[in-house]
């Protein structure tokens, strides 16, 4: 696949009839089930999700979308007439990975209901005056190469493509080994202002990862804000030695310091208001029960709404971090992933959906989204659908079909809205 071409999926007949959210991702169900932790775990490019992949491709070429893959493996299902300029589109879609375990709706409720959104303004015997497209961005969770959002920063030029070719997996395999087996020309990913140019505005629909809608009794909402965000690698050495034979007096035990560190991350959070900081990884190496590890990685996600706050909790964790190791006579290095300031959606885009939608609340999230990586190169927006559980990243997490109608009825709506009636 050349830089600027890209692959193209054949369409076939028009769409299904009557498809509802609930029944595509009844679809899926089965893909990427994860027997050890629950829900599912769908790492970019991994078999399960490339076969989300390609039941999204058959999706749109059933709805006689023009599907494309583009350099970055974003995929591209086109609503528009033949001939017609690609230019200020109105796009709506979201991510089929998820987080290890994760819930059956963080991601897929957007991409489903997009295909569905289009079964409506079908049925309404629509044809969109401005081209309408659906995207599927690869690496939203950033949980196989570490960095969230890796498709939408890449097509946005906001990350290094030499350093994302090089980014590693946790088997060692790099982002562009894995993308070129995936069908990707690694040579070519990187920024794509011809794609980002074809965009007007993006509005992605995405399950609630929190308990707004319940507590407002309400099934969708419009955001607001997206909540600044970064994740940091945290690395203490020491030295690995026998279980055994080495007396406690001589150890210099990196778990030691790194279970200080899990307690100094939840205290440095507590020092500032709306701050939240979690580890939900730690990895011993080597790794073995009778073995004192050498060294540990854990992984830092600290979030606030004042970017300046996320660095003075960042540096609290560092400097007790720093005390922990030298109590243990270990080591530790600090090495920043990916920080993405706090995202406030488009005010332009963001009022039109209320008129479009007038029942809809506002609601802020603290979840990352590719409409936040997007939001920096043109107007983006997002719609919330209802969670009953209010959990995420979890397999509690949860969408009834009746609210998921209703999300892709509100996505249909916004659709038109913004894209007008030929
Ligand atoms: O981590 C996040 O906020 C998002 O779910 N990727
Ligand atoms: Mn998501
Ligand atoms: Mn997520």
């Amino acid at each position: 696949m050349s830089a600027t071409t890209s692959a193209r999926h054949r369409t076939t007949a028009a769409g299904p009839e009557g498809a509802s959210v609930a029944g595509l991702l009844g679809e899926i169900a089965d893909i990427g089930r994860d027997g050890a932790r629950g829900g599912y775990s769908r790492p970019v490019f991994s078999t399960a999700e490339l076969d989300l992949r390609q039941w999204f491709i058959a999706q749109a070429a059933r709805r006689g979308l023009d599907v494309e893959t583009d350099r970055n493996g974003i995929l591209w299902a086109w609503w528009d007439r033949p001939g017609s300029v690609r230019q200020d589109a109105v796009v709506t879609g979201s991510h089929l990975d998820s987080v290890p375990g994760g819930g059956a709706f963080d991601g897929p409720l957007g991409v489903a209901s997009a295909l569905v959104a289009v079964d409506r303004l079908r049925e309404r015997g629509l044809t969109p005056a401005k081209p309408l497209a659906l995207a599927v961005f690869p690496e939203e969770e950033g949980s196989r190469f570490g960095v969230a959002c890796l498709g939408s920063r890449l097509l946005t030029d906001a990350i290094d493509p030499d350093r994302a070719r090089t980014l590693r997996d946790p088997h060692g395999d790099t982002f562009a080994e894995v993308a070129a087996r995936a069908g990707l020309d690694p040579r070519f990913i990187g920024p794509d202002p011809e794609a980002l140019g074809r965009i007007g505005s993006f509005v992605e629909l995405h399950v609630e990862q929190g308990r707004g809608l319940i507590d407002l009794g309400r099934p969708v909402a419009i955001g607001s804000t997206i909540l600044g965000h970064g994740r940091w690698r945290i690395s203490v050495i020491g030295q690995g030695n026998h279980a055994g034979t080495t007396l406690m007096e001589d150890r210099h035990d990196p778990l030691i310091a790194a279970a200080a560190i899990v307690q100094a991350v939840r205290h440095a959070a507590l020092q500032h208001p709306g701050a939240r900081a979690t580890v939900g990884r730690i990895v011993p190496v080597p790794g073995g029960t009778n073995v004192i590890a050498s060294s540990v990685n854990l992984w830092l996600d600290v979030r606030h709404a004042d970017d300046a706050v996320t660095a003075a909790v960042v540096e609290r964790i560092h400097a007790d971090a720093r005390q922990a190791a030298a109590v243990e006579a270990c080591s530790v290095e600090l090495r920043e992933e990916s920080l993405s300031p706090t995202v406030h959606f488009d005010p332009a885009l963001r009022h039109r959906l209320g008129e479009l939608l007038p029942d809809a609340p506002v609601l802020p999230t603290g979840a990352g989204h590719d409409a936040g990586v997007l939001a920096a190169a043109l107007p983006t927006a997002m719609l919330f659908v209802r969670n009953p559980t209010g959990v995420s990243h979890s397999p509690e997490e949860h969408v009834e079909d009746d609210d998921a109608e209703a999300g892709a009825l509100a996505l249909a709506d916004v659709l038109e809205g913004l894209a007008g009636r030929a």
